[in-house]
């Protein structure tokens, strides 16, 4: 079985994860250079500032600024015909409330396009993966101050306007259902939590905030090149009933609808009777958006859903209707930290999205962190990591075939070694190219292709036939 023609095969990156050079270009501060790992487990910690001695992974990354043309070499090497990356706000507005862009941070994303398009790779573009620029959350209270929509709008119009003929694929924010999962203190949105303020009613207030700058990048966007295709991007949990005792089913569907909530704001470009029903759930009473905020949505809606999937949840109903989501499904192995593997909820998350919206899905984030252990001069072996895509790729390929499903393209997360988001560390990998570098920072940040390069390299040159 084969994608048809221009099916984009590619990896999945972001800017915070793996360029490093956090200061270099005029480059602004932005929430991730003030990340620290969480080490073993321990919660994700978030400082006002940098703090000399301690150890930000974001700040070096794996030198992808420096590196990029070889990085690129690489994945060109292995037939990609995209990449998907983001632009860091910070280096096109340090501060995010600036009038003017930056021209250095403007002319390192042209080189990197230009390096893509020369190679015959096309660019997708995450315009806000997990980071935005720290002034932003200590000057305004981040994505719960409307006055963010004006800066977010400035900035998307003038990457589009600069890149408009390099660039056709974008999304507005990386898994912008996360907003209603994280706990405080949120790292892509900026939001941190008073004592006496409602949870809920904070996380409604940004996600509007969000979908309306979402909404005005892609009105921008469309009048500045009709051609743009720009979609929007969730963490796609695909859930099973634990039992299937009726309230466990019910459980089941009532754990998906705030994930709903989001791609149907954004897809459908309104509050739909779900959202309505939610916000009543979540017992949120005083969101009272801006009337003309409606005509922007409308009108904003996206163009096509990109998602992330990783693995597969169960869920039970506890009593009065509180919902337990949990990972510990007994007929799925697991990964090295503990997420289970199961490819068949790949397949059933492409129907249940393409069943409920009928839009065109691209599947950006899919893969497997694990732990790699290089021998001096020997390929990796990481039959592991083919195993897991295989079957991921497999399933995608019924969902496609068998189904009728619409897929633009596939990229897995991520093609190269690079910081883990949750972890903030190095030994959590996901690429076909191992980075020499340990989760303290050190080691010579040399590549080397592990075996699942050369099985990727193959996937590609038969596009989707030879696995
Ligand atoms: C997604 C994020 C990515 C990425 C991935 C893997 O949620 O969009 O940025 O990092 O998860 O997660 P982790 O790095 O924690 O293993």
């Amino acid at each position: 079985m084969k994608m048809r023609d221009g099916f984009l095969w590619g990896g999945a990156t972001a800017a915070n994860q793996m360029e490093g050079a956090y200061l270099a270009g005029n480059k602004g501060l932005s929430i991730a250079d003030v990340e620290k790992g969480s080490r073993s487990g321990a919660p994700r910690e978030i400082h006002d500032r940098v703090k000399e001695g301690s150890y930000y992974p974001s700040h070096d990354g794996i030198d992808f600024y420096h590196r990029y043309h070889d990085d690129i070499d690489l994945f060109a090497e292995m037939g990609f015909n995209c990449l998907r990356m983001s632009i860091a706000w910070t280096r096109i507005f340090p501060l995010g409330d600036e009038s003017k862009p930056n021209e250095v941070g403007l002319a390192f994303y042209d080189r990197v396009f230009d390096c893509l398009n020369s190679h015959g790779i096309e660019p997708i573009v995450t315009l806000s993966h997990y980071e935005m620029p720290l002034n932003l959350v200590r000057k305004y209270g981040s994505w719960r101050n409307r006055t963010l929509i004006d800066f977010y709008e400035r900035f998307c119009i003038s990457v589009f306007k600069r890149y408009k003929k390099k660039v056709r694929y974008w999304m507005t924010f990386n898994e912008i259902n996360e907003v209603m999962n994280q706990r405080e203190p949120y790292h892509q949105a900026g939001i941190r939590f008073c004592k006496d303020e409602s949870v809920n009613e904070v996380k409604i207030k940004v996600s509007h905030n969000l979908f309306v700058a979402s909404a005005r990048a892609v009105i921008a966007g469309h009048q500045i090149n009709p051609e743009f295709k720009i979609g929007c991007m969730v963490q796609y949990p695909t859930t099973y009933a634990k039992t299937c005792k009726p309230d466990d089913v019910l459980a089941q569907r009532l754990s998906m609808l705030p994930n709903y909530y989001y791609t149907d704001v954004m897809c459908k470009g309104c509050y739909t009777n779900l959202c309505t029903a939610q916000l009543k759930r979540l017992d949120v009473r005083s969101f009272h958006p801006d009337p003309s905020d409606a005509e922007i949505l409308q009108k904003g809606a996206v163009d096509y859903i990109a998602f992330s999937y990783y693995f597969s949840s169960i869920a039970s109903m506890k009593n009065n209707e509180s919902i337990a989501v949990e990972r510990s499904n007994p007929f799925v192995s697991r990964t090295d930290w503990g997420w289970p593997i199961d490819p068949i909820g790949l397949r059933i998350a492409l129907n249940e999205l393409f069943d409920r919206y009928q839009m065109p899905l691209f599947v950006v984030e899919n893969g497997i962190g694990a732990t790699d252990v290089p021998v001096p001069n020997e390929l990796i072996q990481d039959d592991y990591r083919i195993e897991y895509l295989r079957s991921h790729i497999e399933a995608m390929k019924k969902a496609i075939e068998l189904d009728g499903v619409e897929v633009i393209g596939y990229t897995s997360w991520a093609p190269i070694d690079i910081v883990s988001v949750g972890t903030g560390e190095m030994s959590k990998r996901y690429g076909f190219i191992y980075v020499d570098k340990d989760d303290d920072g050190r080691g010579t940040l040399a590549r080397r292709r592990k075996k699942s390069f050369y099985w990727y390299q193959k996937v590609i040159a038969t596009n989707g036939s030879d696995t």
